[in-house]
């Protein structure tokens, strides 16, 4: 199918966009895998597809949100947008941003995003400012700055933002020709397992799907304010994607948890490194640390018999692996050096 981006391919459920006004990098239609391996060692007898959002242009999730919010600001005639990031929603925003012949700034936390983020946040020429805090203070700043200066936020408050994550659910409804069992996901500012529900339930409304799954949502330990109750005035995780204290769509994840009849927990950061390590070593796919909390909940909740035999279960993996390419390294062993020799290779290989 030619690729058209999510604005065209599924406008009939999205708010309308002027054509001439769609900026997109063709994002979307991305791969449903069947993941086997995974199903047999952690929850034998399910179903598992690993959605893989690492193979959208910017490499996250992100962009099935930023093609909508940055088309509805160009056709507002804004000229730069704003957003707070962990990294990921800056890469997107800088990339759309570009596109459009627009300006954009990033508000990062200082030193607590993966270098590929950043690289492409400079690459894209976004003004990228390092804020000594973390991603909570900078969304602070940024909610504050649009509110009284001409420019226009992209995070997921900005509503077009979860319109158009919405569409990673229609895919996976019509990958599969309906909805799956239960739909697990990590959870940071909350805005994305907010969307897949809202997403869920758009194409059960309009009669494309029969069924709605139990949303099942991850955060991680350090970074685990909904499952705690309280925010978290300095969170802490490996997976920097959600490093995050004080969810903007706090109340609509806990809808979604509810309504779906569905669950919030958390995992370890070694449960998520494990998750990580496993996924690349027995499927072949490499995602990012926060990605790998969908499936570390799932071997959590494989373990208490959580899933009934038969079972669709399905995974977003939110971000690829060459994002942070320091943490794929850090949990690896160093390679050998040796001379360039014969002998000394065939020593190592053990032929
Ligand atoms: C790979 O980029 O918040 O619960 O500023 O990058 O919708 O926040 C990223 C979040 C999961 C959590 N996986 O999604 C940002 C940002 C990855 C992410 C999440 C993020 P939300």
């Amino acid at each position: 199918m030619h690729r058209k981006g999510i604005i065209l391919r599924y406008r009939d459920l999205l708010p309308a966009v002027p054509e001439e006004c769609v900026v997109t990098l063709l994002e979307g239609n991305t791969p449903l895998v069947p993941a086997q391996n995974l199903a047999r060692s952690i929850a034998p007898g399910t179903e598992i597809y690993l959605k893989c959002e690492g193979l959208n242009p910017t490499g996250s999730f992100k962009d099935r949100g930023m093609t909508m919010a940055v088309s509805v600001a160009k056709a507002e005639g804004a000229d730069s947008v704003i957003c707070a990031s962990t990294g990921n929603t800056s890469a997107s925003a800088a990339a759309y941003a570009a596109r459009a012949g627009m300006k954009a700034f990033v508000l990062i936390p200082e030193g607590k995003i993966a270098h590929g983020k950043l690289s492409q946040a400079m690459i894209h020429g976004a003004q990228v400012i390092q804020i000594l805090g973390n991603f909570d203070d900078a969304l602070g700043l940024v909610r504050e700055i649009s509110e009284k200066y001409p420019v226009t936020l992209v995070n997921s408050v900005n509503p077009y933002r979860i319109e158009g994550q919405k569409t990673a659910a229609f895919e996976v409804c019509d990958a599969l020709g309906d909805a799956p069992d239960c739909h697990v996901l990590p959870v940071g500012n909350a805005g994305n397992i907010t969307a897949y529900w809202a997403g869920y339930k758009a194409y059960h409304a309009a009669g494309r799907s029969k069924r709605l799954p139990r949303m099942l949502g991850w955060q991680a330990e350090g970074a685990a304010p909904i499952v705690r109750g309280h925010p978290i005035r300095k969170p802490e995780t490996v997976a920097t994607a959600i490093r995050i204290g004080n969810p903007a769509s706090w109340k609509q994840a806990e809808a979604a948890r509810d309504e779906s009849g569905g669950l919030i927990r958390m995992v370890s950061d070694a449960e998520i490194l494990e998750a990580y390590k496993l996924i690349a070593e027995s499927e072949g796919i490499f995602c990012e640390p926060a990605s790998a909390a969908s499936v570390a909940g799932v071997i959590k909740l494989g373990k208490e018999s959580f899933f009934r035999k038969g079972e669709r279960i399905v995974c977003t993996l939110t971000g690829h692996g060459l994002k942070d390419p320091d943490n794929a390294i850090a949990q690896s062993d160093d390679p050998v050096t040796i001379p360039s020799d014969m002998a000394e290779a065939l020593k190592i290989l053990g032929f």
